[in-house]
């Protein structure tokens, strides 16, 4: 005879709740139980009438019979009662099993725990008394709603929601799948990322220039955004909507004449988000914001307006006029702003108003992030709201699979514990290609089936990061073993992961450039990137806030030719480590493959990962090994002329070794990878420039090849008593100035000058230009006081004619007195972001050398502000020209720099 299970609940239960009980009740059934639901439950004192065994799914607050059976002391919990999200599964006399929830969220997880234990144990337990509780409030990935290249005739992230573009998002039995996998781990949290999604979702009344797709599209897109909201809270997951509040859509811009960016709020710009934002609220007030101010330097100095006086007002008045309960939950990000200043100005503006904050910028690099980054997050996490840790972008991962769990549980203990954060949002390993992974393979693979490790160690630990150490082990050699059919193979796969999973973060955190997506590490680096750094725009904070404690290439050099201790983690410690991890990685792999079972084609391919990471740590650390000797020969006293040419041949045998490693790594990754690099355009730049144009090793291979032979040449030019070539001849090449375009300057505070030798550079002090590249000679600049912008930010009014490039020039020293083109705005492809066209374009009596960055504008008024510190403009050109790639300063450039 069947057993009857009864499973109750009270009459308005949510939606949530009874996706709870519909989890309990396939679990009864497939254990063969007859299931018989009871909508309204049963009086404390009459459940007993029942006589087969039942089920309660409650919540605390609210629920009867909860309330009674723990007043008199039938319903005892041995842990912390259960609120939020916690839950308390019990078995009470009368043949009982109640499922407490904090709230419907709790109610739902202890469903979802009791039908799990349910179908591991093929019945209803007799004896039940467990709870549990997340330890981070917010759970969840982002999800792209954004592409690989800008769209030609469209600027970078303008990309409206239609089913060209984005042909999964109206996949709704993808979405369900993706959902079901989120809630099977606890995620309680998805972030959807555009640019301006409210312009393919609202039609602001009279105002069509403000949608970017047609009527019936956007119908289609709101209906599938409510639909979403709804299949997602039915699975206690919060959606939101990631936006930049600098985005307004083209036809909106150019009917008001404006440019698509818009980091000043105007009264038009701001009428219209403020608009756009309530009528959004209005309609979905469920659906929580995620906002970035920012993405360029003005953010800087623009976040406050736009937060106080345009979001928050336009987000409340949408919600004063809505249905819903409680205020959607508002979540402002600090990419590219001032934070601080932005919060302490918002404060008490808003009731349900979060930070956010990147976790190692925009790769992985390091389970103690330490420094100003960290000191940042506190200070965050001090403020009411809770502060949301993002793993963003993993650009030095892409495109390989990842699955080290226990570097991710170290990761999410630390988010928790140094940076102190109270929730995780996480993207995937390739976000811009969504749903898709970057393989090579006739049917597409997708990013959930091939990095299911990836989310599901994110999310296990975004719910609790302190579990055992040994029982995790024992955990994830279950899941490899479920994947791949034999436990002997699950182990050695689960060491494989550990292993390589350590390579790529300590490769960037000691050797690359910048935590920022500029750079796509598997790529590899120029030996001048490594050799010097600085003049690839580096980024600090990657080994000063991102990294443990420990020393660069050249600091590791003088530190060991003059004798002194070393500090931290050294160049040759990581090259040992990476060596040996991926060494045995490799070898646990080719172990494992004995005997796999199932799911060999995946298997394969996760072996070729390892083999590609293997050849690309190779290809550093030979690298690496190179450079310290060129560093070696930099620093050892001229005149010990034998010694020193031994050094640079024994560097170029390292670095033909290298290059070996890359044929390698290109090789393996021609059958297995469409591309390296996720993120195709020009904002990639390191190892090479243009992200669009070279985004596969086979794009760099030749390069490589080629800087090993110029190295050997020039080593060779040396030996025979030469200087190299590049040293004393100047390149044939000869320079024009650049194509002026007209401008007006309108403020009255600065002056134009024309830009020829002698000319003095700022209204104060008498500092005159001794030479400066033939591009800018005659070229008409602006001039202003040196001192008030070492005080203040400048700023100035100009109106250009035409689209055009503004010349900035930056000084080369890292004085507080100068502005700073590495700060929040190198990340910004569109402004400093870009590598100078000119470095030391431009020589003052004794000032710092200055580097030349052309910002491209739009015709029109401008004020131009970068924030604090003094920086020369040395002209306005025309957009469309050719423009120089150089430095100015040959004799810089290659006897001090040995760049060659
Ligand atoms: C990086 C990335 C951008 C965006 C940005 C952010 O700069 O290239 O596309 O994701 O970070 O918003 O944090």
């Amino acid at each position: 005879m069947l057993e009857m299970i009864a499973i109750g609940y009270d009459l308005d239960a949510s939606p949530r709740m009874l996706h709870g009980v519909r989890l309990l009740r396939e679990a009864l059934e497939a254990c063969e139980y007859m299931v018989e639901e009871k909508a309204g439950g049963w009086a404390w004192n009459r459940y007993r009438d029942t006589g087969h065994r039942k089920i309660y799914v409650g919540r605390r607050s609210g629920s009867e019979l909860l309330a009674e059976l723990e007043a008199r002391d039938v319903l005892l919990y041995h842990t912390d009662e259960p609120e939020g999200e916690g839950f308390y599964l019990a078995t009470c006399p009368g043949r009982l099993v109640v499922v407490s929830g904090g709230d419907d969220s709790g109610a739902l997880y202890g469903c979802q725990e009791l039908a799990g234990r349910i179908r591991e144990e093929g019945e209803l337990p007799r004896e039940l008394s467990f709870g549990d509780t997340p330890r981070l409030a917010w759970r969840g990935p982002a999800v792209g709603l954004q592409k690989q290249r800008v769209e030609p005739g469209r600027q970078p992230f303008e990309y409206p929601l239609t089913p060209d573009r984005f042909s999964w998002f109206y996949d709704r039995v993808m979405w369900l799948d993706y959902l079901d996998m989120l809630l099977k781990h606890r995620g309680n949290s998805l972030f959807l990322w555009n640019a301006n999604p409210f312009a393919s979702l609202i039609d602001l009344p009279g105002e069509p220039e403000a949608r970017e797709v047609t009527k019936e599209q956007l119908e289609e897109n709101a209906s599938l955004l409510r639909w979403l909201t709804e299949e997602a809270d039915r699975r206690g997951i919060q959606i939101f909507l990631a936006f930049y509040s600098i985005y307004i859509p083209q036809s909106f811009a150019d009917k008001h004449g404006l440019s698509y960016r818009q980091c000043k709020p105007l009264p038009e710009t701001s009428d219209y988000f403020r608009r756009l934002l309530a009528a959004f609220v209005r309609d979905y007030p469920t659906v929580g914001l995620m906002v970035c101010l920012g993405e360029m330097l003005k953010g800087q100095m623009y976040g406050v307006e736009w937060l106080c006086e345009t979001i928050l007002p336009g987000i409340m008045e949408g919600f004063d006029h809505s249905a819903g309960a409680d205020p959607p939950p508002v979540i402002v990000r600090s990419h590219a702003i001032d934070i601080e200043k932005v919060m302490q100005e918002a404060d008490g503006l808003y009731p349900n108003l979060h930070t956010e904050m990147k976790y190692n910028g925009e790769s992985l690099t390091t389970w103690t992030p330490r420094g100003e980054v960290q000191a940042l997050h506190r200070r965050m996490a001090e403020r009411d709201g809770k502060h949301v840790v993002t793993v963003h972008m993993n650009s030095n991962l892409e495109p390989f699979r990842f699955g080290a769990p226990s570097f991710i549980q170290r990761c999410v203990q630390a988010a928790k514990y140094r940076l102190k954060g109270s929730a995780l949002h996480f993207f995937p390993l390739s976000f811009w290609s969504w749903p898709y992974s970057p393989d090579r393979s006739e049917i597409p693979i997708k990013q959930v089936d091939r990095d299911w490790i990836w989310f599901e160690a994110w999310l296990r630990y975004a719910w609790n990061p302190d579990r055992d150490g040994k029982a995790e082990k024992r955990h994830w050699i279950s899941r490899l073993e479920e994947k791949y059919g034999n436990r002997q193979s699950a182990e050695r796969l689960l060491h494989a992961y550990e292993t390589i999973g350590s390579c790529a973060p300590k490769l960037l955190r000691r050797f690359g450039i910048t935590q920022g997506n500029r750079q796509t590490m598997s790529l590899g680096m120029t030996m001048s990137q490594l050799t010097n750094p600085e003049r690839h725009v580096t980024w600090s904070k990657l080994w000063e806030s991102h990294a443990p404690q420990g020393e660069r290439l050249e600091e590791f050099v003088l530190k060991q030719l003059a004798g002194m201790p070393h500090l931290g983690e050294t160049p040759l410690d990581i090259v040992e480590e990476v060596e040996r991890s991926s060494e045995e990685a490799s070898k646990a792999v080719k172990q494992a493959r004995m005997t796999v079972q199932k799911n060999k084609t995946e298997f394969e391919r996760l072996a070729a990962d390892i083999d590609a990471i293997k050849a690309m740590t190779n290809m550093y650390t030979y690298k690496v090994r190179a450079a310290l000797l060129v560093f070696m020969y930099k620093h050892t006293a001229f005149g010990k002329y034998a010694e020193r040419a031994a050094l640079l041949e024994e560097s170029a045998e390292w670095l033909d070794k290298s290059v070996a490693a890359y044929r390698k790594l290109t090789e393996t990754t021609e059958k297995q990878y469409v591309f390296a690099n996720g993120m195709q355009t020009l904002h990639r730049k390191i190892p090479f420039r243009d992200g669009a144009a070279i985004y596969h090793w086979r794009d760099c291979l030749p390069m490589f090849e080629r800087e090993l032979a110029v190295f050997r040449q020039r080593i060779g030019e040396l030996q025979t008593g030469k200087m190299p070539s590049a040293l004393v001849q100047a390149p044939a090449v000869s320079y024009r100035r650049y194509s002026q375009a007209s401008y007006k300057l309108l403020s009255e505070d600065a002056e134009q000058y024309r830009i020829e030798k002698g000319a003095r550079v700022f209204t104060d002090g008498d500092i005159p230009i001794i030479s400066c590249a033939e591009e800018l000679y005659g070229l008409t600049g602006i001039r202003f006081s040196q001192l008030r912008a070492a005080h203040e930010e400048i700023q100035l009014e100009v109106e250009l004619e035409e689209p055009s490039l503004i010349l900035v020039g930056c000084f080369n020293s890292h004085d507080d007195q100068w502005l700073k083109p590495g700060g929040a705005a190198a990340v910004d492809p569109y402004t400093f972001g870009l590598d100078p066209v000119i470095r030391r374009g431009i020589r003052l009596f004794a000032y710092p050398s200055v580097h030349v960055h052309a910002l491209p504008y739009e015709a029109g008024r401008h004020t131009l502000h970068y924030g604090k510190g003094a920086f020369l403009i040395l002209g306005v050109i025309e957009l469309h020209q050719s423009l120089s790639n150089r430095d100015f300063d040959p004799q810089h450039d290659e006897r001090t720099l040995l760049d060659w």
